[in-house]
């Protein structure tokens, strides 16, 4: 790994985000892209290739953004190409059955036997708002109770003290949300069972769902604290409130079957995205049949979609859930995930840094924090500007991380050792470079 990219130059970038800035808001179609919060502007893209990417003024980095999630075999992987190419062949879009459809279906509850059956749609927060709607047809209930920090896409109800872009950005709740979405979301702190306790004894029976990440990774990665999944299953069975699993970013990445087969917990609906779709836009719900049946059109509760279970985006899914059945992945991707961490931590204890590290699988975090964190709370206590110089000092050294203390890190099936061992050694530079 070269000490800093000598040249390292995206004037190239810089052009076309002038360019950008003129036709689209702040120049990015999704906001945590912007780079406004590490201080520069976003790098423009050309190609990827296994773990690696480059950019628009030749530049190459060590991506551990994999598209925010979903590329957990790396860019351009040679079966889920050529069986995205395959399918493209055949015509992209019929808004009329494929078996396609059913095959990656069957392919979902496979690997997640908690789903008898699923719907699938085109992102995570259409799949989180279908959930949403469809818990609350299926209890006749209002309350939605979601937690401080955790990030489920843009659903008006959810946008309520949200993580990912919008603590990124500095405004985890919107303008925009209708004071009666505001009512009825309750806001709780992530990893307090008693909070939920409390709140239900007063008020569990008006309680529709409890959507919760089962590892949240949009305030950094923050693991569940031991039995604090277990006690939200107890809660809300004892209410009949359905428990949603937000595995869109868990899904598929934690273990095969996700947080719920990581940590032993059946939830009643699992939301799903990223890795589901192979890095092409798939979003997906699905849980018990009996609240599942309520879906139009065999039942009331309403969601439709053009694009949904498109056939070119089903192929990229159903080749890369394939792959996945090889569970050698999995082992792989533990051993240099681990690697990765302990190289990470070592760096900045070696430079005298305070940080705090965490990890579920191949999602990870460096907090720049002295706190041990375990909520939204001590995840924000970051110091976000160290997390920004340690960014740029890292992409300068050719390696891409998440533009934001409040994402996760993502390690792929393309991440060889001599990657992992170069990004150590950025780390330690750059981690000497901070003031
Ligand atoms: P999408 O609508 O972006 O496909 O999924 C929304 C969503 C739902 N649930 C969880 C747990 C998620 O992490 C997400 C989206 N994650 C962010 C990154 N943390 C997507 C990146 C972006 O917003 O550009």
């Amino acid at each position: 790994m070269p000490p800093v990219t000598k040249n390292f130059t995206i004037s190239k970038s810089n052009e076309v985000f002038k360019e950008a800035l003129k036709h689209i808001p702040g120049g990015v179609n999704s906001p945590v892209r912007a780079f406004g919060p590490v201080g520069g502007h976003p790098i423009f893209i050309q190609s990827g290739s296994g773990c690696r990417i480059r950019d628009i003024d030749g530049n190459e980095y060590i991506d551990y953004v994999c598209s925010w999630g979903p590329l957990i075999l790396g860019h351009n992987e040679p079966y889920v190409a050529r069986q995205i190419k395959a399918a493209v062949d055949k015509g992209t879009s019929f808004g009329a059955p494929t078996e396609l459809e059913v095959q990656l279906a069957k392919l979902v509850k496979e690997f997640m036997p908690s789903i008898d059956k699923v719907r699938m749609v085109n992102s995570g927060t259409e799949a989180t708002m279908s959930a949403i709607r469809l818990a609350r047809g299926f209890t006749r209930r209002d309350l939605v109770i979601k937690f401080e920090g955790c990030y489920h896409g843009h659903v008006d109800g959810l946008l309520i003290k949200a993580g990912s872009g919008a603590t990124t950005l500095g405004v985890p709740t919107s303008p925009g949300v209708p004071q009666g979405y505001i009512d009825s979301t309750i806001i709780l702190p992530f990893n307090d069972s008693n909070a939920v306790e409390n709140f239900c004894r007063e008020r569990g029976k008006e309680v529709a769902c409890i959507i919760l990440e089962p590892v949240a990774g949009n305030m950094g990665v923050v693991p569940p604290k031991p039995g604090y999944l277990e006690k939200l299953r107890e809660i809300t069975r004892h209410y009949s409130i359905v428990l949603i699993f937000d595995e869109v970013m868990t899904g598929f990445r934690v273990s095969p079957g996700g947080a719920q087969e990581l940590y032993g917990i059946k939830p009643d609906l699992t939301t799903l995205g990223k890795v589901i779709g192979g890095g092409l836009p798939v979003g997906a719900y699905g849980g018990r049949a009996e609240i599942m049946d309520r879906v139009a059109p065999v039942g009331p509760v309403y969601q439709a979609g053009t694009l949904s279970g498109n056939p070119v985006a089903m192929s990229a899914g159903i080749a890369t859930l394939e792959r996945l059945r090889d569970k050698n992945i999995y082992k792989q991707l533990e051993k240099k995930s681990q690697c990765l961490a302990e190289g990470f931590e070592k760096s900045a204890r070696d430079a005298g840094v305070k940080t705090y590290h965490t990890r579920v699988g191949s999602m990870l975090c460096t907090f720049f924090t002295k706190d041990t964190v375990h909520d939204y709370k001590t995840a924000t206590s970051s110091d976000t500007k160290r997390y920004a110089r340690y960014f740029n000092g890292m992409l300068e050294r050719g390696v891409y991380l998440a533009p934001s203390q409040f994402e996760a890190a993502f390690v792929s099936a393309a991440h060889n050792d001599s990657d992992i061992e170069a990004t150590i050694e950025a780390s330690c530079q750059a981690m000497k470079d901070l003031p």
